[in-house]
């Protein structure tokens, strides 16, 4: 897809916003992936924010590896970096985020929160996940929430923003396995590999196993690596992640 013109306009838009409304936030949700909670943190996110505090949502962990969730709380934990692992999608997210919001909300008075972070994450299905409404438009494929949008509901006000992407970062690969950034269908075969981490072979096996053969019986690459790339992304391959904290043992299989 042609992500270049949403995305140049809305890192300007979510910046300046947040920029501009930090001294009146109680905090800020830095939501990422759980299938790869470092690099799918915004870099600039820091230096935006000050000292407005922060609570990292690893969001999506329905579809995390469970082990490796636990081992990024621990990490987060070590780094004095407040942090969360929920699933949007389900209704306990909304006491989770709630009572960890708790520990980290300066300012007594202030419930104005500000949601930030790549796109396509679950930024906007968390947020009527906290309002207990479908207020907001959500979708997958980044760039569904256009411009920044205040919801209020139970004395909280939540700020809804666009995705934002570091440009250095559009062309980390674990980015487009989940689908946070566009993909050209030139890259899938290499991606698949990647998902599967057994690169070729691997891509092969699982194309032999499902049935993509083109004539001849040769694997058919392409169409594997499509089914790899959907498949990964609604959870279906079962729950991968793709990266460990630094130093950590890497127990994934
Ligand atoms: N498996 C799983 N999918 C989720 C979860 N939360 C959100 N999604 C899906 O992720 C996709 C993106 O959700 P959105 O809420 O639109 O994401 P967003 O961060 O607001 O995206 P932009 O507005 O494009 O920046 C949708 O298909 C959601 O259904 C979750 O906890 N688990
Ligand atoms: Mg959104």
């Amino acid at each position: 897809m042609g992500t270049s013109d949403w995305r140049a306009g809305h890192m300007g838009h979510a910046a300046s916003t947040l920029k501009r409304l930090k001294p009146y936030l109680g905090a800020v949700l830095e939501v990422v992936d759980a299938r790869a909670p470092e690099a799918t943190r915004y870099p600039g996110l820091g230096a935006w924010l000050g000292t407005c505090p922060r609570l990292l949502v690893m969001n999506k962990a329905d579809v995390a590896d469970p082990a490796a969730t636990a081992a990024w709380q621990q990490h987060w934990l070590a780094a004095a970096q407040p942090a969360v692992a929920v699933v949007a999608l389900a209704p306990a997210a909304r006491g989770h985020v709630l009572s960890a919001l708790e520990g980290v909300r300066r300012m007594a008075k202030s419930r104005r929160v500000a949601v930030i972070g790549l796109p396509n994450l679950g930024k906007s299905t968390l947020l009527n996940r906290m309002v207990g409404q479908h207020r907001l438009r959500t979708g997958n494929r980044p760039g569904v929430t256009r411009g920044p949008q205040w919801i209020l509901a139970d004395g909280w006000e939540w700020l809804d923003l666009p995705g934002v992407l570091a440009n250095a970062q559009a062309r980390d690969w674990r980015l487009k396995a989940l689908g946070a950034v566009g993909t050209d269908p030139e890259e899938w075969e290499d991606l698949a590999g990647k998902i599967l981490q057994g690169g070729e072979a691997a891509l092969d096996a699982f194309g032999r196993a499902r049935g993509f053969l083109a004539r001849g019986g040769e694997v058919d690459r392409h169409r594997a690596a499509a089914a790899v790339m959907a498949d990964f992304q609604r959870g279906a391959l079962g729950r991968r992640t793709l990266e460990s904290p630094p130093g950590a043992l890497d127990g994934r299989e």
